[in-house]
């Protein structure tokens, strides 16, 4: 089926675009009789499942290449490890909980939701613990967010490596979250004078850890239970999951199980020997919480090759940035000789990812496809050079460098540098 379904759509394409008056389309449809229109199609023969066959729906047969991947060679084992989010598959700005990319550092707690307890404690005036019943009867909110993991794009600081937007900026998804300001939660536990950093902590075997400065906590964060309106997953930290807006994956404890207040950070694991960034001179960036503006091409790329030849092509890609909104995204089919304005499409949130369009006529030489994104700060996506003119080669985080894709005259993609 899948085999005959590749030519016949193409010829549905070429009949499509013979009645917008392409010519040579035209031509090309009235020699060949296309089965698709002729034929009966076995869909048209028979009745099809009843209501109920899928309780929970999944997508169509034909999308089952629509999956998260990881890199086998990058981890040594998938408990501790990483899977990326199919960007080149997607459009819109709502990453699908099913594809939203996955980061554990010990594989996925499979928490029973009435046997987890959310513990307030340290430097409070009354330490609480809260069942999930409890946490429901608290005012909710619904915002969308992204959330970008630090080392996304890391593989690339050196040079181009991984062939496909999947790999090189996979490690973000965009989800609206239903969740509990945790400021209420803070401001019924009652936070002391000096409480200045609370430290959240997952319930997973790694019992992950940030320490967050108590105005992060106190201003946009969540206590997040529902993700695109139904129950988290349990991959995104069911039952219940900090969510730290704009702020490095890292931060983002799944699982969440306690938060301690203290007077000052507690300097674990994941805030030195990890997520923070080694500056040629030796000395390393710290608590570099935010994400910088950023954006990429995802058609076409290399996992999302140009099909049809010369003529109307449609370029999409995604932007976002931790301290705002994206109000701009320029793209450059040229390698930035010219830069052209995108069309920004769909809901422009803070903090979230913005969907943005390019339409152009493709004349069948190759292209150097980039995207630059400019957010509400005035800030603007940097070159990869300009990145480590200031810090160096040996980060592997925050690396929110211009990408650029080299298109063939083929219309096959692929990862390059040039500046
Ligand atoms: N409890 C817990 N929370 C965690 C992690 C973890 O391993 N355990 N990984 C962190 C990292 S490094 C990132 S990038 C995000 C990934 O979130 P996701 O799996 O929903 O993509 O979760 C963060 N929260
Ligand atoms: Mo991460």
């Amino acid at each position: 089926m899948s085999n005959d379904s590749a030519p016949s759509r193409r010829g549905f394409l070429t009949g499509a675009l013979a009645t917008g008056g392409a010519v040579a389309a035209a031509r090309a449809s009235a020699q060949a009789p296309d089965p698709a229109i002729t034929e009966l199609q076995p869909w048209m023969q028979y009745l099809g499942d009843g209501v109920d066959a899928r309780p929970y729906g999944s997508p169509s047969r034909f999308e089952s290449h629509v999956i998260r991947r990881n890199v086998e060679w990058l981890t040594a084992d998938p408990v501790s490890s990483v899977n990326f989010t199919p960007l080149h598959e997607l459009d819109g700005i709502i990453t699908p909980n099913g594809l939203c990319f996955e980061r554990h550092h010990a594989g996925i707690a499979e928490v029973d939701p009435s046997a987890h307890r959310l513990m307030i404690n340290g430097l409070v005036d009354k330490p609480l613990v809260f069942t999930m019943q409890d946490l429901m009867r608290f005012p909710r909110e619904n915002r969308v967010y992204f959330l970008e993991c630090a080392a996304n794009s890391g593989m690339e600081w050196a040079g181009a490596q991984l062939n496909g937007c999947q790999y090189t900026h996979g490690m973000i998804h965009n989800v609206q979250y239903t969740g509990i300001p945790l400021r209420l939660l803070l401001e019924e536990a009652g936070v002391k004078t000096n409480g200045k950093w609370i430290m959240p902590e997952g319930a997973d075997a790694s019992a992950m850890t940030r320490s967050i400065p108590i105005e992060k906590a106190m201003d946009d964060c969540l206590v997040a239970f529902k993700m695109n309106g139904e129950a988290l997953r349990p991959e995104q930290g069911y039952p219940v999951r900090l969510v730290v807006p704009g702020w490095e994956g890292n931060m983002w404890i799944k699982w969440l199980r306690r938060i301690e207040v203290g007077d000052q950070p507690w300097h674990h694991r994941e805030e030195t020997s990890k997520y923070t960034d080694l500056l040629d001179n030796g000395i390393a960036r710290r608590f570099t919480w935010e994400m910088d503006a950023k954006s990429v091409i995802t058609s076409p790329s290399p996992q999302a090759p140009i099909l049809h030849s010369r003529g109307p092509t449609v370029l999409t890609g995604v932007a976002w940035s931790g301290r705002g909104t994206i109000p701009r995204v320029d793209v450059t089919l040229d390698g930035g000789k010219n830069w052209h304005e995108a069309r920004i499409s769909g809901p422009s949130f803070d903090k979230s990812m913005h969907r943005f369009y390019f339409e152009f006529d493709w004349d069948g030489t190759p292209l150097l496809l980039q995207s630059r994104a400019h957010d509400s700060t005035g800030y603007v996506q940097p070159t990869k050079n300009a990145l480590r003119d200031v810090r160096g080669e040996n980060s592997i985080y925050h690396n929110n460098g211009i990408q650029t894709w080299l298109v063939d005259e083929r219309g096959e993609a692929e990862n390059v540098e040039i500046s």
